[in-house]
């Protein structure tokens, strides 16, 4: 019997979840956002749960409790009695509203999520050390944070303490706590974990911002190749089910050899052979074209941390490297900017391309249309950079960008 589906994505606190689930061999779907799922659940958060008549679910601390009752409801997992598991409830919740929050402040400008700003990263530096010692301590009294036993305490702890391992804490970290890098790791092997955090790796030094490089760009100049992801850009490590698909697959292959038109867009001049090239192999009925903007273009402010923002969005897209090609631009100055671009896309439908990306929906997707003369234009302009672009009828000088590809 089906109970339901969760709604998941690589974020971190879908792992306990998905993992729950998978360990159980629950009769559950687990999927990325829909429809359903928006007109469902308004605050757009994830993980939630959608069981049958109407029963829905949010909050993954409630999500995992109701897991596990439906897996094995006298689960040891849930504690031996009433005191165990309220403490479970108290160190999940902990976890979810001190220390996932500090580490999510911390690591959010090292993912070109957020502008790094000193002020904020140095208090939640002292407010993620705080946390950690109160970790420590419990785990030099104690095996695991409620007593001796494996608790979902752990579990959600440990997985969402990872994201500190991924990004923040190096070799000198490990060192001055031991406890608790011995609990995760014992917690990452537990039957439920090891699947997700197989091959786990620890990082020598902790990743520290550094401001981007600005690339200027020209007419001439084929844009920069796109590196591979480097491990602290990308939030990886987070649920994801080795065996899935990319939903696009199932589309085939198409005409147009995208690699080819990559290949093409990177060494020829792009106004002169690129994009004649492109429109004579461009086919509507296998590829979309979409006009992709940033929401909250009101927020941003250095035009370098806005093209840091687009370079985040890229490296986490890059699972869709197979369907997508596209070229975001930052026009304006700083205090004064935007993003918009032109992206082609394998389907007709913008989501499953871009739902790879957890940040996916920071952006606007507008269908174009490559009969037009104006969409055509747009997109042109979008894929050569030499021209400014004109946003809500004001035209605006490029002043940065970036080409996925
Ligand atoms: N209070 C919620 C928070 C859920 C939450 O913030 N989830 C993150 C992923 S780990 C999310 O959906 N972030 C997207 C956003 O904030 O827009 C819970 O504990 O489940």
């Amino acid at each position: 019997m089906s109970f339901g589906t969760l709604y998941a994505s690589q974020q971190i606190r879908s792992v306990v979840p998905a993992s729950l689930i998978k360990y159980y061999n629950l009769d559950i779907e687990i999927k990325n956002k829909d429809d359903e799922y928006f007109r469902l659940f308004p605050l757009n958060k994830i993980p939630t749960f959608k069981g049958d008549h109407g029963f829905k679910l949010t909050e993954v601390i409630a999500i995992s409790l109701y897991l596990i009752s439906l897996g094995d409801a006298k689960s040891p997992l849930l504690g031996k009695d009433n005191k165990e598991y309220a403490r479970i409830i108290g160190w999940m919740s902990f976890t979810n509203s001190e220390l996932l929050v500090a580490i999510g402040f911390l690591i959010k400008p090292l993912t070109g999520n957020a502008p790094f700003v000193k002020k904020i990263s140095d208090e939640y530096t002292v407010a993620l050390e705080k946390c950690c010692q109160i970790v420590e301590a419990r785990l030099y009294d104690f095996t695991y944070l409620v007593g001796e036993r494996l608790t979902l305490a752990d579990l959600f702890t440990a997985a969402c303490i990872s994201r500190g391992f991924d990004f923040l804490f190096g070799k000198q970290w490990i060192k001055a706590h031991p406890n608790i890098t011995r609990w995760f790791k014992t917690v990452i092997q537990s039957d439920i974990l090891k699947d997700h955090f197989a091959g786990y790796t620890f990082r020598e030094k902790p990743l520290e911002y550094t401001t981007p490089k600005k690339e200027t760009p020209t007419k001439k100049e084929a844009p920069a190749k796109k590196e591979a992801p480097a491990k602290e850009e990308t939030p990886a490590e987070e649920y994801k089910d080795p065996k899935a698909k990319h939903p696009l697959e199932a589309l085939g292959k198409s005409k147009l050899p995208l690699d080819e038109w990559k290949r093409v867009y990177s060494n020829e001049d792009t106004r002169e052979k690129a994009i004649p090239w492109f429109w004579e192999h461009y086919d509507p009925s296998e590829w979309s074209l979409w006009k992709v903007g940033y929401k909250y273009n009101d927020e941003l402010t250095l035009c370098f941390m806005s093209n840091n923002l687009v370079g985040g969005f890229f490296n986490r897209l890059s699972g869709s490297t197979k369907y997508l090609f596209g070229s975001m631009v930052v026009y304006g100055e700083n205090n004064d900017n935007g993003i918009i671009g032109a992206f082609l896309v394998r389907g007709q439908d913008s989501v499953p391309a871009f739902d790879v990306a957890p940040d996916w929906e920071s952006y606007y997707y507008e269908k174009l249309d490559g009969s037009s003369e104006a969409d055509r234009e747009f997109i042109n302009n979008m894929f050569a950079w030499d021209k400014p672009v004109v946003v809500d009828g004001v035209s605006r000088e490029i002043s940065d960008g970036k080409v996925f590809k």
